[in-house]
């Protein structure tokens, strides 16, 4: 059986999503952040970046959202949640997730927590979370222009893993000046995805309820 190392509403989220939408049994283990949990010995044995989610299936250990729904999506081809490997649309699949885990995830997280960077210079720490809230919404617009041309979903009518990574990360830029809601098709995209069972099942056994993203 799998198990998630996670925290309510962390980058276990789409992991978490894609377990559900799979439908195999999976455990969830609470990494508690509020005792710093992620930085025990025993979690960093795991995960030597201290970091949420880490999935362990049998003996492999995998710590990186994107990672870890990678492998899930290949050890689950009958859940159809990606393309067949080669396929061209397959590359897209790939260059979607990447994007959202390197370029959005990545921005979010400077946003989120600027003084990681800046340390306590107050002044440094607003420029750097300005500048990082712009390019996220730069990110997300490209993300707009694609779903216009190409949606409703990452890889059109397509379901895949992809859309439920914008719905984990969506939940975490609520606060933007410009959300990602703000944006149509995004905002179309993220009513379909958070509408699927799988996805209110996931928040729900994380303790969220109500609006997700
Ligand atoms: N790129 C990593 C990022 C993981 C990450 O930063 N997780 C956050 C929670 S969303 C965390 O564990 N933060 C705790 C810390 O930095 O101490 C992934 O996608 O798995």
């Amino acid at each position: 059986m799998y198990q998630l190392h996670y925290f309510p509403g962390n980058a276990n989220a789409a992991p978490h999503m894609v377990l559900e939408e799979i439908g195999r049994r999976h455990e969830l283990v609470l990494v508690d952040r509020a005792m710093n949990a992620q930085k025990s010995n025993d979690y960093l044995k795991l995960n030597p970046n201290g970091r949420i989610p880490t999935l362990i299936d049998g003996d492999l250990v995998l710590f990186e959202a994107a990672a870890i729904i990678l492998h899930l999506v290949d050890q689950h081809p009958e859940a159809d949640l990606a393309p067949r490997i080669g396929a061209r649309e397959r590359a897209k699949f790939y260059q979607w997730m990447i994007f959202l885990t390197n370029s959005l995830q990545e921005e979010l997280m400077i946003w989120q927590y600027p003084d990681r960077l800046t340390g306590s210079d107050v002044a440094a720490t607003e420029i750097v979370r300005q500048g990082a809230e712009k390019r996220a919404g730069a990110y997300l617009d490209v993300i707009e222009q694609h779903l216009t041309a190409n949606g409703p979903l990452f890889l059109g009518d397509k379901l895949s893993a992809a859309d439920f990574y914008l719905v984990m990360l969506a939940r975490w830029a609520r606060p933007m000046a410009n959300p990602p809601r703000a944006r149509p098709h995004i905002a179309n995209l993220l009513d379909k995805i958070t509408a699927l069972p799988a996805v209110r099942r996931a928040y729900a056994r994380e303790g969220i309820t109500g609006e997700i993203c």
